[in-house]
């Protein structure tokens, strides 16, 4: 079994802030893919553990971009 998460990134402009943002959420532990919208900010993780909030948003720092609360 897996999980599917969506979570919204704000501050991602073009393909590059895409590629930033998949490669360090791609890094945490147990994910299996992230795929990102860059018109909406939307992006779905699917792993096979849930992940914290919390190394999904430092993921998302290091990136240099910000996790939108939910
Ligand atoms: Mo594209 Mo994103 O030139 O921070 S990498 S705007």
């Amino acid at each position: 079994m897996s999980v599917t998460s969506t979570y919204t990134v704000t501050g991602m402009t073009c393909a590059h802030c895409v590629q930033a943002v998949t490669s360090e959420i791609s890094e945490l532990p147990g994910v299996d893919a992230v795929q990102v919208d860059l018109a909406s900010g939307a992006v779905t993780v699917t792993s096979a553990a849930p992940l914290a909030a919390d190394e999904v948003r430092a993921a998302v720092d290091e990136a240099g971009y910000e996790l939108a609360d939910a």
